[in-house]
C-alpha cells in the first residue's frame, strides 16, 4: 500500500540509528562548578566586545550539568535510540594541556550521564570537541594555531576520554565541524576565539594565514586521535571513530558554466578542504588553486596519519543555497549564495536564522553527493530548524511547532528516498537538537529544540515535532 509520500511500504533497516544531538557548551551551564576550567566561549561571551547577539552567555543555559537525568528521561519518552552529546575539554582537563591534571569530578559527570543512558537502553555517540577549547591553551600558545602544542594536547585529551569511557562508548566523533572552528573563529571573527584582521572589532589575527593553519591542525589532531584509537583502544573496545563535517547542498543559480564552477568551488572550500585529505588521501585541488602557498602541506608521515582516518562520514547539514560566481570570499569559494535562482524560483523564506531554509530535496542530493564522492557510510549527526520568532512566543505557541515538524518529516522522507531509491548508505539521523539551548553567537534567539526549555525554571516541555518524529520512526523502521 502506498502512503501519502508515495513510498511502497519502504522502511529503514532495523539497526538504523536515530535520536538527538547536543553540545556541552550549549546545554551544561555550571561553568564554574566542580573544578571546570574556562573555555574560549566563556571568555568570548564575557568580553566587552562580545559578538553574542543578545549579550547572553552560557553560564546556566539548560543546566544539564545538574539535570542530565531529565534529559535522559525525555530521550526515553521520545523512544530515541541514541544520544549524541559532546564532552567539555575544560571540564575534564581544566587547563587543557598534556601535563595538566585531569579533573575527577568532570569524568564523574560524564560517567553518570553515560551510565544513565545505557541503563535506559540509549546508545551514546560522543563528540570530543564541539568548539569549547580550554582558554588556558589559547592563553598559553594561541590554541589551535600552534600545531605542535595543540595536536599533542588534543591527543592526550582523547586518550583520557578513551581510557575513561571507551569501555561503554563505541561511537566517537573527534571534532565537530572544523570548517566552523576555522572560518567564524579565525576568518570572520564571529565565533570564539574571534580572531580576524578583516574587521575593526577585532584587529588581531591574520586572516590571510591563520584559518588555513588552524584547519590543517584540526585535521592533524583528528588524525592523531584516530591513530591512537585504532592502535591502542579499538582492539579491546571495538568502537568506531570519525569526524563530523558541516556542509550544505548548493544548486547552480543559473545553468551557465560559471554557476556550476562556483558550486564546485564552494563544495571544495566547505567540505573538500577536510574531506579530500581524510577520505581520499589527497589535498583539495581547488583549495590549492584558491590559496596557493597559504594552504599548509602535510609531510609524507602526516599523510600516512591523515589518509583514511575515518570509519564513517559524519554529516551535519541544514539547508540549501543557490550559488553563483562572485565576491572575493575564499571561505565560500569566491561565490555568492542566494535563496532564489535566476528564474526567480525561491527555496523559501529564511526562519530564525538568515542562513537557513528548509529544502528536503537538497538534503537528498547532498547525501547522494557525499556518498558518491567519499564512499563511506554516512551518519547524519545533525539537521534541524528554528522557527521564526520562536523566542517571542508563549510556551504553548512554541510547542505547536508546525514548521519544525514539517522540516524533520520532509528531511526524513528524503533520507528514506536516498537510501531506498538512490542506494545511499545512511546509518543515522540525529536531529538538532534535543532541547532549546544557547546558540553560540546568536545567544538565546534561535530555538532549535524539539523540546521547549523555560530558561528561568529550566523545565523541559515536549514540542509537537518530537512526537511526530517518534511516530515517523515507528512507521519507517523495520521490526
Ligand atoms: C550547527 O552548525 C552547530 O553544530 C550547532 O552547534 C548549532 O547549534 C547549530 O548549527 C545551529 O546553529 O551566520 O551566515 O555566517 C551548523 C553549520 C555553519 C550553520 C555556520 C550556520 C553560519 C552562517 N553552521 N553557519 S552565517
Amino acid at each position: 500500500m502506498e502512503d501519502l509520500n508515495g513510498h511502497v511500504g519502504h522502511r529503514l533497516p532495523a539497526d538504523f540509528m536515530w535520536g538527538y544531538a547536543t553540545a556541552a557548551q550549549q546545554i551544561e551551564g555550571a561553568v564554574d562548578e566542580d573544578g571546570r576550567g574556562e573555555s574560549i566561549w566563556d571568555r568570548f561571551a564575557s568580553a566587552q566586545s562580545s559578538k553574542v547577539q543578545d549579550g547572553s552567555n552560557s553560564n546556566e543555559t539548560c543546566d544539564s550539568y545538574h539535570r542530565y537525568k531529565d534529559d535522559v528521561r525525555i530521550l526515553k519518552q521520545y523512544k530515541a535510540k541514541g544520544y549524541r552529546f559532546s564532552l567539555s575539554w575544560p571540564r575534564i582537563i581544566p587547563k587543557g594541556g598534556r601535563d595538566d591534571p585531569v579533573n575527577p569530578l568532570g569524568l564523574q559527570y560524564y560517567n553518570n550521564l553515560i551510565n544513565e543512558l545505557l541503563a535506559e537502553g540509549i546508545t551514546p555517540y560522543v563528540t570530543l570537541y564541539h568548539w569549547d577549547c580550554p582558554q588556558a591553551l589559547e592563553d598559553r600558545y594561541g590554541g589551535w594555531r600552534d600545531k605542535d602544542e595543540i595536536v599533542q594536547d588534543f591527543r592526550r585529551y582523547a586518550q583520557v576520554c578513551f581510557e575513561a569511557f571507551g569501555d561503554r562508548v563505541k561511537n566517537w566523533i573527534t571534532i565537530n565541524e572544523p570548517y566552523v572552528v576555522t572560518i567564524p573563529g579565525w576568518f570572520n571573527g564571529d565565533c570564539a576565539p574571534g580572531r580576524s584582521s578583516k574587521r575593526p572589532f577585532s584587529a588581531d589575527g591574520n586572516t590571510e594565514t591563520e584559518p588555513w593553519i588552524v584547519g590543517h591542525n584540526l585535521m592533524l589532531a583528528h588524525a592523531h586521535a584516530y591513530q591512537l584509537y585504532d592502535k591502542y583502544y579499538r582492539p579491546q573496545q571495538g568502537g568506531k571513530l570519525s569526524i563530523t563535517l558541516n556542509g550544505d547542498w548548493v544548486e547552480p543559480w543559473s545553468d551557465d558554466e560559471s554557476s556550476h564552477r562556483a558550486a564546485e568551488r564552494k563544495m571544495a572550500a566547505a567540505i573538500g578542504w577536510f574531506a579530500d585529505p581524510i577520505f581520499l588521501g589527497h589535498e583539495s585541488k581547488i583549495m590549492r588553486e584558491m590559496l596557493g602557498d597559504r594552504l599548509p602541506t602535510f609531510t609524507p608521515e602526516e599523510w600516512c596519519l591523515v589518509k583514511g582516518s575515518s570509519d564513517f562520514y559524519g554529516c551535519n547539514t541544514y539547508t540549501t543555497n543557490y550559488i553563483k560566481c562572485g565576491g572575493d570570499d575564499v571561505s565560500l569559494g569566491n561565490s555568492e549564495l542566494f535563496f532564489q535562482n535566476s528564474r526567480g524560483e525561491s527555496l523559501g523564506d529564511p526562519c530564525a536564522c538568515p542562513w537557513l531554509v528548509s529544502c528536503p530535496w537538497g538534503f537528498r542530493k547532498h547525501l547522494g553527493y557525499l556518498y558518491r564522492r567519499y564512499k563511506k557510510p554516512i551518519l547524519v549527526t545533525e539537521a534541524g530548524f528554528a522557527c521564526k520568532d520562536e523566542h517571542l512566543m508563549t510556551r504553548e505557541e512554541a510547542c505547536n511547532d508546525v514548521e519544525r515538524t514539517a522540516y524533520h518529516i520532509n528531511y526524513l522522507d528524503n533520507l528514506l528516498k536516498a537510501v531506498i531509491e538512490d542506494g545511499v548508505d545512511v546509518r543515522s539521523y540525529f536531529g538538532w537538537t534535543l532541547m532549546d539551548n544557547w546558540e553560540w553567537a546568536e545567544g538565546y534567539i534561535p530555538r532549535f529544540g524539539v523540546t521547549y526549555v523555560d530558561f528561568k525554571t529550566k523545565q523541559r516541555y515536549p514540542k509537537d515535532s518530537a512526537g511526530a518524529i517518534t511516530r515517523w520512526f515507528d512507521k519507517h523502521l523495520s521490526a
